[in-house]
């Protein structure tokens, strides 16, 4: 859940014709059948190990069970892989492929082991004897996956065997979620032949990852539940830190920290706990990270221990089975991608349970730029989740969400059993994980003004728009012609002079009128509303806001009361 995926990018268009073109499916197909064309490797040398050798089996263990990859073998201790700029057609042609079908270096991830060393992100402090307690439940790890590639896939499952101890892992469900790539059929089940503890389950249409994360749920015979993406690297140590919690408390939900595994060189980053984040979300009812709250860290003397989380980014984490199913699961009703991680936050703080990420437990997860996979057309499946999860469980916060969708809630399907889980769960309200959990986030009720911010000039239909990711901070805030459909045109007036979007406010500091973060000291990003005049005047210059005769431009000028195109309508302002 970080990136908002729209259906219909065009990007995505272009891959999906590029796979449908005969000619793309036929060498796609041999690569995956019968891995026919070796990856020519670019660094080659007579002398060196054909890395799709080691994609074949495991590798050989010594007697003490200890790995032992050769050093100098690419992308080892999570090393990056860069290629070499002077590739050959052929192997320019499976590098473009492989990002073609997957959104990430596929032939990169190709020449790395299965079964690759890492660094050991962890503190001092959770290598402390007896951190933990020795008897933990067992967990079944559950992956599902649409379509992923074969070396992902693979290093995915044998960071979790090679990294857990083993009593601990009472298996590994693969869903299979109607992939229709021919490596993961049958090749598939013969890698893992003789793997006992690893079991594959096919969904019998596409279902989505919620469904198919149920459906290997019912599969799982193991007392806690942990939920991976089909693209992730275990690091040493990651299971006891999330069991001992559930441990101690079978209502506590846990995620380990997520690390970056770069989309292009395969690369580890991690970070030490002084960096670790939370998860909170905006009115679009979409994730993200925060620095834990001051308030939060004071609970704690050192930076490894569990801090509690509004949120969870969604596809790693691990639950008490029976406590999952307290919760009602998932809403089954969720299709595709998207909703279900808030859906689970919440219900799990308003219902009684407590929601952790866990310093000392690293998982690395390549998080992609675009999704690689089909979505269903005709419908807006985000959207449609997000609604469902609206009308359960945000009460009268849920208008802030259908503001920012102009309102239009589509077709949502039926709610009423959700609903009545959640009466029979006697559940918090939403007010109450607000005002408890989630303090910091600003609640558009708060303002004086929210909707579009509409100039009078030059025939009025300009409005304020911009999208206001955090990759839009620190840029001017743009304009475009008025369309009534919220979006990148929502905007709030605080009570404390801010326009603002999220945790984006409109600042001037003597250049450009541009977005950035909110700060909260006025100054910068104080404006002043007159509702008679229809001025916006600025605090630290005592200029207005206007907008150029081309509209294409935010400008600051001498206050004039008499200039059409320094005058704007707050939508719904009440002072
Ligand atoms: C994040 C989560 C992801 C999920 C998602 C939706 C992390 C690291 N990732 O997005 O787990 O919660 O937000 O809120 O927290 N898949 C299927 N069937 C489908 C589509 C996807 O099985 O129809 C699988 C897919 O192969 C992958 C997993 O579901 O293993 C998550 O999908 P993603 O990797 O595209 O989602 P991501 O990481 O962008
Ligand atoms: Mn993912």
């Amino acid at each position: 859940a970080f990136l908002l995926y729209s259906e219909d990018r065009t990007d995505r268009g272009i891959a999906l014709s590029l796979q449908n073109n005969p000619v793309n499916r036929e060498a796609r197909e041999l690569q995956h059948d019968s891995n026919l064309l070796e990856p020519a490797n670019p660094f080659k040398n007579d002398d060196d190990e054909n890395p799709k050798a080691n994609l074949q089996e495991p590798r050989k263990e010594d007697d003490g069970g200890v790995l032992l990859p050769p050093q100098n073998l690419p992308g080892e201790l999570g090393k990056p892989v860069v290629l070499p700029t002077n590739l050959s057609a052929e192997v320019k042609k499976m590098v473009d492929d492989g990002w073609l079908k997957n959104a990430f270096n596929q032939y990169v991830s190709d020449m790395i082991s299965v079964h690759r060393s890492l660094p050991d992100p962890r503190d001092e402090w959770c290598k402390k004897p007896n951190r933990y307690l020795t008897k933990l439940p067992a967990t079944s790890v559950i992956i599902c996956f649409h379509n992923e590639a074969w070396s992902i896939l693979l290093r995915t499952v044998h960071s979790v065997l090679d990294r857990s101890p083993k009593h601990l892992i009472k298996e590994v469900v693969l869903v299979d979620d109607f992939s229709d790539m021919s490596h993961l059929k049958q090749q598939l089940e013969d890698y893992w032949k003789s793997e006992p503890r690893v079991k594959i389950v096919r969904a019998k249409k596409r279902e989505g990852l919620i469904r198919a994360r149920l459906l290997g749920a019912r599969e799982a015979s193991g007392p806690v539940l942990t939920y991976l993406d089909s693209h992730c690297e275990c690091t040493d140590g990651w299971l006891e830190p999330l069991l001992d919690r559930i441990a101690r408390d079978p209502t506590t939900v846990v995620c380990p920290v997520i690390d970056v595994i770069d989309d292009t060189t395969l690369e580890y980053h991690w970070r030490d706990s002084s960096g670790v984040n939370v998860g909170g979300f905006d009115w679009n009812l979409q994730f993200n990270w925060h620095a834990v709250p001051d308030k939060e860290k004071k609970k704690h003397e050192n930076s490894a221990e569990p801090v509690w989380s509004p949120t969870m980014a969604g596809g790693l984490f691990s639950i008490d089975k029976k406590f999952f199913e307290k919760l009602g699961t998932y809403d089954s009703g969720f299709d595709i991608w998207g909703g279900e991680n808030l859906e689970l936050s919440f219900k799990t703080w308003m219902c009684g349970g407590t929601l952790e990420i866990v310093p000392c437990s690293h998982v690395g997860h390549i998080f992609r730029k675009r999704s690689p996979y089909k979505w269903r057309s005709g419908v807006n499946v985000l959207r449609r989740n997000s609604v469902r999860l609206a009308e359960v469980w945000l009460d009268e916060y849920a208008k802030y969400y259908y503001q920012r969708i102009g309102n239009d809630k589509g077709d949502f399907g039926d709610i009423t059993a959700r609903r009545k889980l959640r009466d029979d769960l006697n559940c918090k309200s939403f007010k109450w994980y607000l005002d408890n959990i989630y303090p910091e986030l600003f609640v558009p009720g708060d303002a004086v003004a929210n909707g579009e911010f509409r100039n009078l000039g030059h025939g009025g239909k300009t409005c304020l728009d911009s999208p206001a990711r955090k990759s839009d901070l620190h840029k001017p805030a743009g304009l475009y012609p008025c369309h009534r459909q919220g979006g990148n045109q929502y905007w709030m007036y605080s009570k404390t002079g801010e326009i603002r979007r999220d945790e984006a406010c409109l600042d001037y500091s003597g250049q450009e009128v541009i977005l950035y973060p909110c700060h909260g000291s006025k100054g910068n990003q104080y404006w002043e509303y007159d509702e008679e005049s229809k001025l916006l005047r600025h605090g630290s210059s005592d200029k207005c806001l206007g907008i150029n005769a081309s509209k294409t431009k935010l400008i600051m000028e001498q206050c004039n009361n008499n200039s059409n195109n320094q005058r704007w309508t707050l939508e719904n302002y009440d002072s």
